[in-house]
Formats: C-alpha cells, structure tokens, sequence
C-alpha cells in the first residue's frame, strides 16, 4: 500500500505536477508523460492494457490547466481543451520519477541482481518434477536461473521429450536450424562439431545468431563411462576480470566486430552469417552478452590485416582466463539430470569421449529466449507472491 496525497499542485508554469506525499515525500510528474498516459478510455485501452492515443494528438509543450486533490487516493487533470485525468495515488507511486524509485522499478522488472561465481559454485539442483507442478519451485528455479546463470533439474525421465514439456512450461521453445529440440550425439557427417566425440572447448551456442538464444537446455539421456564431463564458467565475471587485468584485450573483445557463419541442412538448409563483438557491453562498458563459439567463428575476418594479431592476442587473454581452475566448474550429467543456464552468460564445453559404432552418449538439447522465460518468471511471481 502507498501513502496517501497530501497535496498536489502545478509548477514551473504549469510544465510540472508535484505531489506531496503523507510521508513528506514529493514526487515531480512531466505533464506531457502525464497527458501521454491518461487513463480514460479514450485515451487508454484496458483490455490491451496499452495507450490508445496517438502520438500525433500530444502536445509536447501541454500545461496543465487545473489540478485537484480528489479524495488521498486520487488527482484529476483538467487539460487546456478540458479533456480530464485521473490519476490513482498509487500509479504515481510506483511511477515516480525520482533515481531511487526508477531503480526499484527497474529491478522488479529485469531482476539485475547477478551473483557471480568461480569453481565454487554450489551448482543448484531443483527436481525436474517439482518445477513442472510445483508454482513455487517453478518461481524459484526461474529466480536462481536469472540470479546465478545455472540451474540443474533433476530425476527426469530417460527419454526424449522431456524438454518438449518444460517448454510447456514456460510457454514454448526457440525454433533454430538445428530443429525444435536437437540430440547431441556422435553423429556420421556431422553439421556441427558438437555432433561428434570431441572436446569442445568454451563456447556459446549459435552466436551467428543476430538474437543468440537466451537459455539453453542440455537433457542428459545417455551417458558415456569414460569421458564427456561438463564445463561451465561465469562469463561475466571473468569479463570482469578481463578488464580489470588487461583493459587492453577487453577493449579489442568488446568493440571488434567478428564474422559467424554456419552453413549446411538440419531441420531445414541454411547460410547464415552474422558479425557479433565477442564481449557485448551496454552504455556503460558493463558486458551484457557472450558471443563466443570458435567452431563457428568464421574464416572471413572484416577488419584490416594489422589488427588481426592484437584481436587474436586478446582472445587468447579471455579464452586462459576462462579455462583458469579459479573460474571454471566441471562436473558430469547424469541420465534424468537436465542442464539450464543462461547462455548469454555461461559459456560452456565439455570434455572429449572415445568414439564408438553404438551410441554411448545422448543429450537433447534446447533453447529459450529470455522474454519467454521472464514473462513465465513475472507471472509466476505474481501468483506464489501474491501481488500485482
Ligand atoms: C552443444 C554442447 C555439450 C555436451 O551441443 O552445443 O555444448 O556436453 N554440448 O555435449
Ligand atoms: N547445436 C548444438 O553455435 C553453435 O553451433 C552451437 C548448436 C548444434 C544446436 C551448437
Ligand atoms: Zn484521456
Ligand atoms: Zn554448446
């Protein structure tokens, strides 16, 4: 519950409305944001819970003509052609304008928070059941999903399909060129390396992708006696790390855009081709997303001869960093042990298996994207918390 309005009035010409709040707080509201966002339904469509009104009917320089304190719970807006709105106290809370407000905002939203780790991750295990019927481990596993990057499911059945009902679950699986959900196995002709018995060092999936998967889910259904153990390691925080040890290479990673290319047929024939920075940063250098799969990293390299050796020097930085025992954890997947991280963030591998005529190892592997996932994440928050 918030506060209620003490009183409200128009500032700086009529460009403003401040709200005084009973806990002698103020918050300032743009009256353009304001007219923007009536909630009348001519301007407002509930059912879409989206704005009717064009941007071609706003007058960015609108003042207010009148403002009201209708009960505490309330204000209304008189607009110069007389049009109302009402404003419930509570909305305005929420949608205060303030640093520390739009920082609470913000972390509802997108969940931020991000716990890194090294080879001491307490890797996360949540039975696979439970997740399918259970609302509340459900929420949890989204939750550690987003916080930490990894979380294992476990005890599910040994046989395909299971990763068909935990995109039920969320509301549905990525679609890419190697099928809805694909087996990783050792494969005659193989149109990925990750078809065969070999090692394959840190990666991230499908970075010639524009939109790489969000999440990645690897389904342990067979596995090999000798060999085939798994690698995960934080991207983040060794990007981090990166930075700190050698501004230089992370620099180079972070602005040097790199050609993918995967060519060939699965579930139907392709020819992409992509140009991704290895280390994605936001506006303010912090990295966002890993675009790392040597496999794919393609032979054309569009950037000048000289540069090329820096760039490789510098790869070489990160890919130590990432393979030093202080970073990454290893362990190896079970039958009925489902794998779920957030591919934009681990990068992982595995270790190599001796090849033979029968099958000895099979994953079925699957991807998300992050939307879907952290739509199913806020929808599930509101029914175990019980809010709106
Ligand atoms: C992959 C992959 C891991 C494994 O298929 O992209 O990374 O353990 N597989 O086989
Ligand atoms: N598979 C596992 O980037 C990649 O090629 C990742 C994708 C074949 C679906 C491997
Ligand atoms: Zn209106
Ligand atoms: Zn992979």
């Amino acid at each position: 519950m918030s506060p209620g309005i003490q009183k409200v009035e128009a500032l700086d010409e009529g460009h403003f409305v401040c709200v005084e709040w009973e806990d002698g707080s103020e918050s300032r509201y743009p009256c353009v944001w304001l007219r923007d966002n009536c909630q009348c339904p001519l301007c407002f469509l509930p059912s879409a819970g989206a704005r009717r009104l064009l941007l071609e009917d706003l007058d960015v320089n609108i003042v207010v003509k009148q403002v009201a304190l209708t009960d505490r719970k309330k204000i209304s807006v008189t607009w110069p052609d007389e049009h109302t709105s009402v404003y419930e106290a509570e909305w305005l809370r929420k949608r205060c304008f303030s640093e520390e407000a739009r920082a609470v905002m913000r972390a509802d939203l997108f969940l931020p928070e991000c716990q890194y780790w090294g080879s001491d991750l307490q890797l996360p295990k949540i039975p696979f059941e439970e997740i399918l019927y259970n609302d509340e481990s459900a929420y949890k596993w989204l939750c550690t999903l987003k916080k930490v990057g990894i979380v294992l499911l476990t005890g599910a059945a040994t046989r395909q399909g299971e990763l068909i009902r935990l995109g039920h679950r969320i509301g549905f699986l990525r679609l890419t060129f190697y099928g809805p959900t694909w087996q990783v196995q050792d494969k005659a002709d193989a149109n990925n390396v990750a078809y065969t018995t070999g090692r394959l060092c840190f990666h991230t999936d499908y970075p010639v992708l524009q939109h790489p998967p969000g999440v990645q889910f690897l389904h342990c259904i067979k596995q090999t006696a000798a060999g085939g153990e798994s690698e995960v390691v934080d991207g983040f925080h060794v990007s981090n790390k990166l930075k700190k040890q050698n501004p230089e290479a992370y620099q180079i990673l972070s602005s040097t855009a790199v050609n993918y290319s995967d060519v060939g047929v699965d579930y139907c024939d392709f020819a992409v081709h992509c140009k991704q920075r290895i280390i994605d940063v936001d506006s303010r250098g912090q990295a966002i997303r890993i675009n790392y799969n040597n496999a794919t990293r393609d032979t054309v390299f569009d950037i000048p001869a000289e540069k090329v050796r820096p760039f490789y020097a510098a790869l070489k930085e990160f890919n130590d960093l990432l393979n030093s025992a202080k970073y990454k954890f290893t362990y190896k997947l079970k039958p009925g042990d489902i794998v779920t991280f957030d591919n934009w963030r681990v990068l992982h591998g595995r270790q190599s298996y001796p090849s033979c005529s029968e099958v000895t190892r099979h994953l079925e592997g699957a991807y998300a994207d992050w939307d879907v996932v952290m739509s199913r994440f806020r929808l599930l928050r509101k029914r175990v918390l019980n809010r709106d």
